[in-house]
């Protein structure tokens, strides 16, 4: 099967996973229907599902794994994926009015709504955890430890709270860029890579490759990020093009220049690349899925 073809399946099976793995208000049992209507909003907005591809696809590595089993961690992992979004476009961090081109949560709803559905959606990914792996106390253990040391303060919070911290005084050091982009995005791919790696199966050597994979992985993604930020225009990008210049905002451009940029983009996806390539089993899939992810370089 070529690339497209499988990266299409897998995306239709999140999606419906998605649908069935979180909740519906079914009637007053079940709670006022405006949260799960507003987790549901901003859960099938229509992301890229990146995250929970790489866990389907690192789960199937070794040996085909029935994408059933691995699916409640890749809905777990989008869940918390898309809290993080939410929150982030609340008026209190980023003030975002739109998200995969729609109205951010808290614009369609209320602040207090998006707040909660983003609690909501954080505290169901690990009710999936939980209850799905729940014959597999230890697997079960183990994505939950994953998963919260990926969300918590030392990691996507705390990348989070460090760029608001920078943001402050905009004038970031490359050690707290660096920081702010391993945690709030590298941070999640990693989790990704690594649970997808734990149901499958995967030996603690290829866990610490994928989970280094996760690392640059994360890194290219934001140094590319900037790169076209700074050199791309907007029809290109899909986005407002310049934004980070005009905001006095610290990237890797503004520290470095953009062809150290460039260079640093190159060394991270080559590193990914690397990464990957030397994992044990069938890589093709994995490895142009990276390529793609990181296929907008330029
Ligand atoms: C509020 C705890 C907390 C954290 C927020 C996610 C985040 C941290 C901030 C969003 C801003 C941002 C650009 C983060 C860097 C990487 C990232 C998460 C990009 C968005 O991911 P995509 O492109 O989005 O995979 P889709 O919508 O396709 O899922």
């Amino acid at each position: 099967m070529d690339f497209t073809t499988k990266l299409s399946q897998l995306i239709a099976q999140v999606e419906t996973a998605l649908d069935q793995l979180v909740p519906v208000h079914t009637g007053n049992e079940t709670g006022p229907a405006r949260i799960h209507e507003a987790m549901r909003y901003s859960l099938q907005a229509g992301g890229k599902r990146l995250r929970p591809v790489f866990v389907l696809a690192s789960a199937e590595l070794l040996k085909p794994v029935a994408t059933a089993h691995a699916l409640p961690a890749a809905v777990a992992v989008e869940c918390l994926h898309t809290y993080s979004l939410v929150h982030d476009d609340l008026p209190c961090m980023d003030n975002d009015d739109l998200r995969r081109g729609r109205p951010t949560a808290h614009k369609q709803f209320d602040e207090a709504t998006a707040l909660l559905a983003g609690d909501a959606l954080l505290t169901h990914a690990f009710l999936l955890l939980s209850t799905h792996y729940a014959a597999e106390p230890r697997l079960a253990t183990a994505l939950v430890r994953e998963l919260a040391d990926a969300a918590g303060g030392d990691r996507l919070v705390g990348g989070q709270m460090q760029d608001l911290l920078s943001e402050k005084k905009a004038d970031a050091t490359a050690a707290e860029l660096e920081f702010i982009h391993l945690n709030k995005t590298a941070a999640m791919l990693e989790a990704s890579l690594v649970m997808g790696g734990l149901v499958g199966g995967t030996d603690d050597i290829s866990l610490v490759t994928l989970r280094t994979a996760g690392r640059h992985l994360g890194l290219a993604f934001q140094i590319i990020d900037d790169v076209l930020d700074a050199t791309a225009d907007s029809a290109t990008l899909g986005k407002t093009a310049g934004k980070d210049a005009k905001s006095g905002k610290t990237t890797y451009v503004s520290l470095h220049g953009i062809a150290a940029a460039r260079r640093m983009a190159k060394e991270q996806t080559n590193a990914a690349l690397a990464a990957i390539r030397s994992l044990p089993g069938d890589t093709s899939f994995l490895l142009q899925l990276a390529q793609s992810m990181l296929g907008r370089a330029k």
